[in-house]
């Protein structure tokens, strides 16, 4: 199997994130992307190429323009205001209740109000290399989808920054730029085809869901943490089905604190159920990895078996697969909970000669 990744994602690489009412050290940390490029570069089933600069013109047709304008330039704005500092944090948010009955607010000129006019919380800093490292990230997306196109029956994007909370106008989440959203839309756009979007991250995949909302030639489906007690607290239950044409193309499947191997195979051969329905042409993984039992911010107990166990599931779709990395906390395994995973995808790239 072909791996998409590039070095540029080091780029950002916040020294801490405000979380728990304290700044703790970045759970989203470069070190995630290097030990699972290692743990594949170590199994002789994966081949790694580097992504081709896609410019933002596939971003911008995802996300408001304004955002993309905002990222490109928001920390060195920050530090002529108020610099210098390593990592930029809101510390103020344009919450709508506070123009309640006035109509919209428009965008402020001042750099500390336009970062909580386009970011919802506190745990996501920009660091001077951000925006680089996240453009490659969608650049990573865009390279792996390309090769499903291409003729591949599946890829890997190894995408840091992660993307699927950043939504249509708003970043967070460790998130910036919705790499499976641009990917999806990319190839929904190009090649007239139905795309799934199956978000496996522990999180629901908010933005996504957004994005994609009253759709319906885009299907997205997730199973995460019930988010009546796990971040993003915001959207995910079952009644959010898609408005519009969309109805029907969006599926939630939140699940219990605890839930073990068995009971997840057992919900996403459920959410398979509904891709088979919709007849998507392609599907687009959003693949965390923290749903593993060690994962130090979330509560399910899955183990490597699992996720091979979950890989062969997605495999039995049938379907060109471009899976996309998004979260995943436990860094010790997470080389291994990768190649697990895309080892159950696409048992043939494992035991060959490549
Ligand atoms: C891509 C992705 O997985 N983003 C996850 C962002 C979660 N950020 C906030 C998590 C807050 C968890 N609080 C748990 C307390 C542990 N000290
Ligand atoms: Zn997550």
């Amino acid at each position: 199997m072909q791996v998409v990744f590039s070095l540029r994602h080091q780029a950002h690489h916040p020294q801490r994130e405000f979380e728990s009412s304290g700044f703790q050290e970045p759970f989203e940390r470069p070190e995630r992307a290097e030990y699972i490029r290692e743990a594949l570069a170590a199994d002789g089933a994966f081949e790694f190429v580097a992504p081709d600069d896609w410019g933002t013109a596939p971003i911008e047709a995802v996300h408001d323009p304004g955002l993309v304008r905002f990222l490109e330039t928001a920390w060195a704005d920050y530090q002529q205001a108020h610099g210098p500092t390593h990592d930029v944090i809101p510390d103020v948010f344009a919450m709508p209740q506070l123009r309640e009955g006035m109509g919209p607010a428009t965008e402020p000129t001042d750099v500390s109000a336009r970062l909580g006019w386009w970011c919802f919380e506190t745990t996501t800093p920009l660091t001077h290399g951000t925006y680089d490292a996240a453009r490659s990230s969608v650049d990573v997306a865009l390279t792996a989808a390309g090769l499903v196109v291409a003729g591949e029956r599946a890829s890997y994007g190894l995408c840091r920054p992660p993307g699927h909370h950043a939504a249509r106008a708003v970043y967070g989440g460790y998130c910036f730029f919705n790499n499976a959203a641009v990917a999806a839309h990319h190839l929904a756009t190009t090649t007239s085809g139905k795309v799934t979007v199956l978000d496996v991250d522990y999180h629901h995949g908010n933005g996504t869901q957004q994005i994609f909302y009253g759709r319906d030639d885009v299907q997205f489906v997730s199973l995460h943490g019930d988010t009546r007690r796990a971040y993003p607290y915001l959207t995910g239950h079952v009644d959010e089905r898609g408005s519009g044409p969309g109805v029907g193309a969006t599926s939630n499947f939140p699940l219990p604190e605890g839930t073990d191997d068995d009971a997840y195979l057992d919900a996403l051969a459920d959410a398979c159920a509904d891709i088979d329905a919709f007849g998507p042409d392609i599907v687009v993984v959003s693949l965390g990895l923290d749903t593993f039992f060690d994962d130090p911010i979330c509560d399910f107990d899955l183990t490597a078996d699992g996720f091979e166990r979950c890989g062969a599931l997605v495999a039995e779709l049938g379907r060109p697969t471009v899976v996309l990395q998004e979260g995943g906390y436990a860094t010790d395994d997470l080389g291994e909970n990768a190649r697990r995973w895309l080892t159950g995808l696409s048992p043939v790239a494992s035991s060959g000669p490549g």
